[in-house]
C-alpha cells in the first residue's frame, strides 16, 4: 500500500515545517564558545595570570557561555606566526609584545623606538590615552582588537662576556633581538651584530655561543633562565615596550555588543590585575638572578645609547612620514 494523500500532505507539511525552522535556529544563541589563546610565557608569570583572569571573568559574566582555554609556553606557536593566526581567527587571542607586531602594524613600531617613553608611569599614561587609541586603530585595521595593554617593564642587555657600560662594549657582540628590523638597526647603531630570532630559541643560543647576548625585562631574564648563561645583566633601560591583550577581530565581530562589553571590561580589569602582578615580579626577579650569580651593573650614563639612537628615529621617520605626529606625541610628552 502506498502512502495515501494525507500521509503525503503529512510528509510534506514536516518538511516545511524543518525548513521553516532552520533560519529560527540559526538565530538561537550560538553554543559556547570555546577560544583559544596564545600565550609565549610559562604559566606562573604575570601575563599569563592576566589572561587567565580575563577568561575566568568573561566566563563568569555570560554564565558561562564564552569559555575559552589558554595555552602557555608557546606551544601554539612562534609569535610572529601566533599573530598571524589571531589576524586569521584561527587563534582566538592572546598577549603580545608591541615589539614583533611592528612587522605587521606600523603603528605599534612607534612604541619600538629606543628610549621613547621616558618612564613607566608615562607609558601607561599615554597608553591608555591618545597613544593607546592610535595604536589600537592601527591594530584595528590589521584584523586586531586591543582589549588592554599589559605591562612588560623595561628591557636591558645582558650577555655572557662582560658588563656593558658604554655602546663600545657592544662592538662586535652577537646580540639576539626580537623580529623586527627595527631592533637590528638599534643594535647596529652601537656597532654589535643583530640576530632576529624566536624567544624559544635564545637559551640555546646563549649557552652554545650563537650568541653572545640579548635584551629583556627582569622577568623574562629570569623565568627563561637565561641568567644561567649571560651573567652580565646591564641596566640599560633602553626599550620600554608594552603588550597588548589582543583579540582577533573576526572573534569580536562575531559577539553581541552586550558580550562584546564584557569582554572589553574584563580586558581592562585584567591589564589592571596584570600591572599591579608585575611590579611584585620584577622585584623578585631581580632577587632571583642576584642569587643565582648575575652580576648587575646600572649604566651610569645613558646619554651616549640615547645619542646613537638617533639614526634609527631618522630612517623610521623617513620610511613612515605617516607616523611623525605619533611619534612626536610620545616624544614630547611630558
Ligand atoms: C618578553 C615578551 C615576549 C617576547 C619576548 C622576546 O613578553 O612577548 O616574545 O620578550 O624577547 O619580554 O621575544
Amino acid at each position: 500500500m502506498g502512502i495515501g494523500k494525507t500521509g503525503r500532505r503529512a510528509a510534506i507539511g514536516t518538511v516545511v515545517a524543518l525548513a521553516l525552522a532552520l533560519p529560527a535556529l540559526s538565530a538561537a544563541p550560538a553554543k559556547a564558545a570555546d577560544w583559544r589563546a596564545w600565550n609565549i610565557h610559562v604559566e606562573d608569570y604575570p601575563v599569563s595570570h592576566g589572561m587567565e583572569a580575563f577568561m575566568k571573568d568573561v566566563t563568569e559574566k555570560t554564565d558561562g557561555r564564552l569559555t575559552g582555554k589558554i595555552f602557555h609556553a608557546g606551544v601554539l606557536g612562534s609569535q610572529p606566526d601566533a599573530i598571524e593566526q589571531v589576524r586569521l581567527g584561527a587563534i582566538d587571542f592572546g598577549v603580545f609584545s608591541l615589539g614583533p607586531m611592528g612587522q605587521a602594524v606600523p603603528e605599534t613600531n612607534v612604541v619600538s623606538l629606543p628610549f621613547i617613553f621616558k618612564s613607566i608611569d608615562q607609558m601607561y599614561r599615554l597608553m591608555d590615552g591618545e597613544a593607546g587609541e592610535a595604536i589600537g586603530a592601527g591594530l584595528e585595521k590589521k584584523g586586531i582588537v586591543a582589549l588592554g595593554w599589559y605591562d612588560a617593564g623595561a628591557r636591558s642587555f645582558y650577555n655572557s662576556k662582560k658588563p656593558i657600560n658604554a655602546p663600545a662594549d657592544v662592538e662586535g657582540m652577537k646580540v639576539r633581538v626580537m623580529n623586527n628590523d627595527l631592533f637590528v638597526g638599534m643594535i647596529e647603531s652601537l656597532g654589535g651584530n643583530a640576530t632576529p630570532m624566536a624567544f624559544a630559541e635564545v637559551y640555546q643560543s646563549l649557552k652554545t655561543g650563537v650568541v653572545d647576548g640579548a635584551e629583556n625585562n627582569p622577568p623574562s631574564y629570569e623565568s627563561t633562565n637565561h641568567f644561567e648563561v649571560a651573567k652580565f645583566y646591564s641596566i640599560s633601560e633602553h626599550l620600554i615596550i608594552p603588550e597588548c591583550l589582543c583579540m582577533s577581530k573576526k572573534t569580536w565581530d562575531g559577539l553581541s555588543a552586550e558580550d562584546q562589553a564584557v569582554v572589553k571590561a574584563a580586558g581592562k580589569a585584567s591589564a589592571d590585575l596584570q600591572r599591579k602582578l608585575w611590579q611584585e615580579r620584577e622585584a623578585k626577579s631581580m632577587e632571583a638572578v642576584l642569587a643565582g650569580g648575575t652580576q648587575v651593573n646600572k649604566i651610569a650614563d645613558k646619554a651616549p645609547f640615547q645619542n646613537a639612537m638617533s639614526a634609527v628615529y631618522d630612517s623610521f621617520l623617513e620610511k613612515n612620514p605617516d607616523l611623525t605626529d605619533l611619534v612626536n606625541l610620545i616624544r614630547n610628552a611630558e
